[in-house]
């Protein structure tokens, strides 16, 4: 039996505080991921759905996006080819535990509304479709008919469908996102913001200006083959933690591995793989050779650094520019000399360092890039990751084994979901083909991703939401804004698996609508459905749940969009949205004749392993950029201003949450246990501020608006831990520090919130 929801909520005296970890996973790992899976959902369904995880057979896993072992690259799967992390995620919505009618009879929203996302989230998964009616202070249960007539009632009824957005997050399958975005487009609008725009659409953004395709250029054999792997802003021990093994292959191999983060994270220090007899008893693999502690906000400087220091070498492989490159002359003309004292201010890492990174860079025959969030959540990610381009272009590191570009995504199926047409501003091909395919008019104005959402919410000119999956509040910034701005909807709908804030800061209409997980037997009108998922490195493959769904009253997402679209847009409708409901394979066939690369999808989606998308840069070192060549671009550090007095913060995400389902209190490499509102601050930093460990602190964050006036916001209570970080910088977990970050404070080209730099200062609490 699995044990019941906790009651009480989290408490803040419970902080403990310990020695950060030596090594990530070993035998540790392993027991807290069973642990976990035994308390949500006891131990016959724990040992029915383990075993099913990422196998050909089973599911993929609801975790984060990191590929699985391809036969066809000579690689087996092994029996347990999941990680603690995926097998925390599994449990989650594996659960036993559910949140029914009776429990919104019980508890009225306004109570719901001042919990914590960790209870929220534990209750359990939700049964059936809720509606909280104008006026109503509790969710009452309706029948799915009447929930839909309720839905198209509202969106009809606005001026124009612009003034509707519809969000989605990562872990939609292909097949829910592609009929997702036809019906929104069928409606006519472009207003799909995604999880995407606060992820990794910098990446994206420089990626298709560089190399002209928003995706990562290798393999996973290509990951492991490398002679140098740099993991730049990322955590991998924790957020990608079968990322690790490739690392302990690319070591083993005698490779090497260069860290850049602010904090020694430990999966990136020292790996014990449970999965051999090493990890299990010994003292594990030291991952990174370098590791470069670098200030928050640095790495541009760094990479224009070390890109000047291979030039002054003369180690540019020539020939791949002259035949591949474009724009080698502006680059270089502003490369060569680096500003010593500029670069130290704003890396905070010394000379000496720096030149040692360089000659491993120069060395190296097969260079890696990989990074996350700590680069595309910066003011300057776009520049940054540009620079990083720039870097393996000197070196001809694209489109050869071994070696290439890999922004390492975060979600399970967030870059299937883009590639499906999941995007406020889709190529006119796109959307060309999706008219001619279905014979629908698709509107052609870009709409509004994710930031201009709640911007447009806030005017008065968005007034219904529409989630498909996500969290939408509790994952944007400037959390007190965008709940203002959500609850000034007429209309807020919401398609999840578990109990979420989102839910509690309603519209004046809200709809709860639970949907299947990953894990659950998706069976329609034919039969048995399976739906497919893209991973990292664009390997599309199949997904097939198989335990009995949460209840009986869940409709699949796929089912759930073809309802919605046939009551808002009507039985005359040219779609033939009920005939998708039944039979899967019908939706692939239409994507067969859509999506570029997924010609003959039925059939290659059930090859064993699945099949890769075409990627010009790494297939046959073709660019499809404006120049048709690859851009070396220019790219000029601004450094981040921080008052005196002042820190920067980064929020980040423990070793025990996915994004905002908090799965317990225990960042335990972090050695912070049974609390979250904590701030992560540099010993020498704490004594010179004038505070000690453990003080109670408000955060406060200072932002300058472009017209120079200076916005505040405040974060109360929160716990000081000292924390080996970088010098002047600072750390907190998301969602918790989210009403920190400004609405307005985005990344240059890509719009993301810049959740990574945010200039705060302490006040006794
Ligand atoms: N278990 C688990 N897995 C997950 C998720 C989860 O929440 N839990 N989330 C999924 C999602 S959606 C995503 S996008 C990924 C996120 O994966 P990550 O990007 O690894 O996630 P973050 O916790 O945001 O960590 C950012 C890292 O960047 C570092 N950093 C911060 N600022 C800077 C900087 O200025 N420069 C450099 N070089 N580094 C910096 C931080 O110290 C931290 O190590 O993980 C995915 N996988
Ligand atoms: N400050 C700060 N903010 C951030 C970040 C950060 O690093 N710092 N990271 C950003 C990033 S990288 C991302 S990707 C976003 C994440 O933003 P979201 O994707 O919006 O958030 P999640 O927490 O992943 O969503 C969790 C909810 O999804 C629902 N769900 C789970 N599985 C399913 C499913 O199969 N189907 C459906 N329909 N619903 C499901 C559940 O109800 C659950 O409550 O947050 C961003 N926000
Ligand atoms: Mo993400």
């Amino acid at each position: 039996m699995s044990r019941g929801a906790p009651e009480k909520d989290i408490d803040e005296n419970g902080l403990r505080v310990g020695p950060p970890g030596h090594a990530a996973a070993g035998v540790k790992g392993v027991l807290v991921s069973l642990q976990r899976s035994w308390e949500q959902m006891g131990l016959t369904r724990t040992a029915r759905t383990l075993p099913l995880l990422n196998q050909r057979a089973g599911f993929d896993c609801p975790g984060c996006a990191w590929p699985d072992p391809r036969e066809a690259e000579g690689d087996k799967r092994k029996l347990a080819e999941f990680c603690e992390n995926g097998a925390k995620a599994v449990a989650e919505e594996a659960t036993t535990r559910r949140v029914g009618p009776e429990f919104f009879a019980r508890h009225p929203v306004a109570e719901l509304a001042g919990k914590t996302d960790y209870w929220l989230g534990q209750q359990g998964r939700l049964t059936q479709p809720m509606i909280l009616r104008d006026g109503d202070s509790h969710y009452r249960p309706i029948g799915w008919a009447e929930a839909f007539e309720v839905i198209a009632a509202g969106l009809r009824g606005l001026a124009s469908p612009d003034e509707a957005a519809f969000y989605t997050s990562g872990r939609t399958s292909n097949e829910a996102a592609f009929l997702y975005q036809l019906l929104v487009r069928s409606f006519g609008t472009n207003n799909l913001p995604d999880c995407s725009n606060m992820c990794h659409e910098s990446s994206g953004s420089a990626l298709t200006e560089t190399i002209g395709i928003g995706k990562g250029s290798v393999s996973l054999s290509d990951v492991e083959h490398a002679d140098l792997v740099l993991v730049v802003g990322q955590n991998p021990g924790t957020n990608h933690p079968r990322m690790l093994s490739s690392l302990e292959k690319v070591k083993r191999r005698g490779g090497r591995i260069i860290a850049v983060n602010p904090l020694p994270e430990t999966g990136l220090m020292r790996f014990k793989n449970p999965q051999n007899v090493r990890g299990v008893v010994g003292d594990g693999t030291q991952l990174a050779d370098e590791f470069a502690q670098i200030r928050i906000g640095g790495d541009l400087a760094l990479f224009k650094a070390l890109n000047a220091l291979v030039l002054k070498a003369g180690a540019v492989d020539q020939e791949f520019i002259d035949a591949h490159a474009h724009g080698f002359d502006e680059f270089t003309a502003q490369a060569r000399e680096v500003d010593w004292e500029a670069t130290a201010e704003a890396t905070g890492l010394d000379r000496e360092q720096i030149e040692r990174i360089a000659e491993m860079l120069i060395s190296s025959q097969r260079t890696v890039a990989c990074w996350a969030m700590g680069l595309t959540q910066q003011k300057q990610g776009v520049a940054t990751i540009r620079e990083i381009v720039n870097l393996l272009l000197l070196r001809g590191m694209i489109g050869k084994p071994g070696a290439g570009v890999c922004p390492v995504r975060g979600h399970s199926n967030v870059q299937g979901d883009r590639t499906m047409g999941i995007w406020e501003k889709m190529p006119e091909k796109f959307l060309a083909a999706l008219e001619r395919e279905f014979g629908v008019p698709v509107p052609r104005e870009h709409g509004l991703d994710t930031v201009d959402t709640i911007r447009a919410m806030q005017a008065g000119r968005v007034k219904a939401f529409v989630g498909m999956g996500g969290n939408f509040v509790s994952a944007t910034p400037d959390t007190d804004a965008t709940i203002r701005a959500l609850r000034g909807c007429e209309l807020t709908v919401q398609v999840s698996t578990k109990l979420n804030r989102s839910h509690v800061v309603p519209g004046r209409t809200a709809l709860i609508l639970p949907t299947l997980g990953r894990t659950e037997r998706d069976a329609q009108g034919t039969g048995e459905q399976f739906v497919t998922v893209e991973d990292s490195m664009s390997v599309v493959h199949v997904s097939r749940g198989r335990l009995a769904p949460a209840s009986e009253h869940l409709l699949s997402e796929v089912a759930i969009v073809c309802r919605m679209a046939r009551e808002l847009l009507g039985p005359e409708h040219p779609v033939r949205w009920e005939s998708f409901e039944r039979d899967y394979d019908l939706i692939r066939d239409h994507i067969a004749q859509v999506v570029p690369g997924c010609e003959d999808y039925n059939r290659r989606v059930r090859e064993p392993d699945g099949f890769v998308l075409p990627h010009p840069p790494r297939d046959s070192r073709t660019f499809p950029t404006a120049t048709g060549k690859a851009n070396f671009t220019v790219n000029v550090p601004e450094p981040i201003r921080v008052p005196a007095g002042r820190l920067l913060l980064q929020t980040m995400r423990s070793h025990d949450q996915y994004n905002t389902t908090i799965y317990g209190l225990s960042d335990r490499y972090r050695g912070i246990e049974d609390g979250r509102r904590v701030v992560l601050v540099n010993g020498e930093d704490i004594a010179e501020l004038g505070f000690a460990a453990g003080d109670l602190v408000n955060v406060i964050s200072e932002w300058t608006a472009p017209d120079g006036s200076v916005e505040e916001r405040r974060a109360e209570r929160f716990r000081i831990v000292a924390y080996p970080t970088a010098r002047g910088c600072a750390a907190a977990y998301y969602p918790e520090a989210n009403p920190l970050v400004p609405l307005n404070s985005v990344a240059e080209k890509s719009n993301t919130p810049v959740s990574k730099a945010v200039v705060i200062r302490l006040e006794r609490s």
